[in-house]
């Protein structure tokens, strides 16, 4: 008995160390599957950047036979229209890529055109280049979209510059009856109920009440963040994300991005956003 016990004993104690053994072999295997795995997950990510890099090249409309139907690049006009041109609702034609002008002024079916209606108060105290930020690349923060700035009359009533697409709305906002808000729109896409307002009197007003010696360079800059942001709001919405926390579609104030709720100032120095988020740069929705 007392051996039995003891072998018993013995077979428990192989028992624990073959249990222990397989143990490690199973760690063992489950490292290899964890570097085939990581692998794998390489070549896989890897392969889809590639893809993702090469696919506008690879998408490039042959405007020598362009589609009548398709949008190559969602912007909301045709790859006919982006290669011949469009006539604004004035009869002004607006040109495409076969024009071979400057991209700044005309539209291309591979990349993302928008037309913006921009209404100036009088006087405005909109700077030079207002769109700057928006139409930056997005390599250094902008969406990257082409802008084209139209007067009203170019579009119907209805902001439609085709029968089919809308350009936004920003209107320069003098009234400075009450402080808040700088800015407004409702969000959405261009397609959208879009009308911005862009208080510019009492960014003005709010900058120099923070600053008194403020220069002219911070209050532009202030409006130029003003204006990119509530566009953002009608090109997705942007940011894409809805947080109640923050006022709606916007990032927390201190992020200092364009999508902050709020531009965060701390005695009185401003830190204003002007960049977009790459959260931002996928979430462009222009239809
Ligand atoms: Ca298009
Ligand atoms: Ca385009
Ligand atoms: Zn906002």
């Amino acid at each position: 008995m007392e051996k039995k016990a003891s072998m018993n004993s013995w077979m428990v104690q192989e028992n624990k160390n073959f249990e222990r053994k397989e143990v490690i072999q199973m760690e063992k295997r489950e490292i290899l599957w964890s570097w085939v795995h990581i692998i794998l997950t390489v070549v896989v990510v890897v392969g889809l950047n590639l893809l993702l890099i090469q696919a506008p090249a690879m998408a490039a409309v042959d405007c020598n036979n362009p589609s009548t139907e398709a949008d190559a690049d969602l912007d909301g006009f045709t790859d006919a229209q982006e290669c011949i041109g469009i006539t604004l609702y004035n009869g002004s034609l607006f040109l495409g890529k076969d024009s071979g002008v400057n991209r700044a002024d005309r539209l291309d079916p591979d990349t993302k055109d928008l037309f913006v209606i921009l209404v100036y108060a009088s006087p405005t105290k909109i700077p030079a280049n207002p769109l700057e930020y928006v139409s930056a690349p997005q390599s250094q923060g902008g969406l990257g979209i082409a802008l084209h700035v139209i007067v009203p009359e170019q579009a119907d009533t209805n902001r439609l510059v085709t029968s089919t697409q809308k350009a936004v709305r920003v209107t320069e906002s003098l009234d400075d009856s009450t402080t808040t808000p700088l800015g407004v729109t409702s969000c959405g896409t261009p397609n959208g109920l879009d009308l911005a307002t862009v208080y510019t009197q009492r960014i003005i007003n709010h900058v120099t009440s923070v600053n008194p010696s403020a220069s002219q360079t911070l209050k532009d800059t202030y409006i130029k963040h003003t204006i990119a942001h509530e566009v953002g709001h009608m090109v997705g919405p942007l940011a894409p994300t809805y947080n109640a926390n923050y006022g709606g579609y916007h990032y927390k104030t201190g992020t200092n991005v364009i999508l902050d709720q709020s531009v965060k100032y701390k005695g009185t120095t401003f830190y204003i956003g002007t960049t977009y988020t790459s959260a931002d740069k996928s979430g462009i929705k222009l239809k």
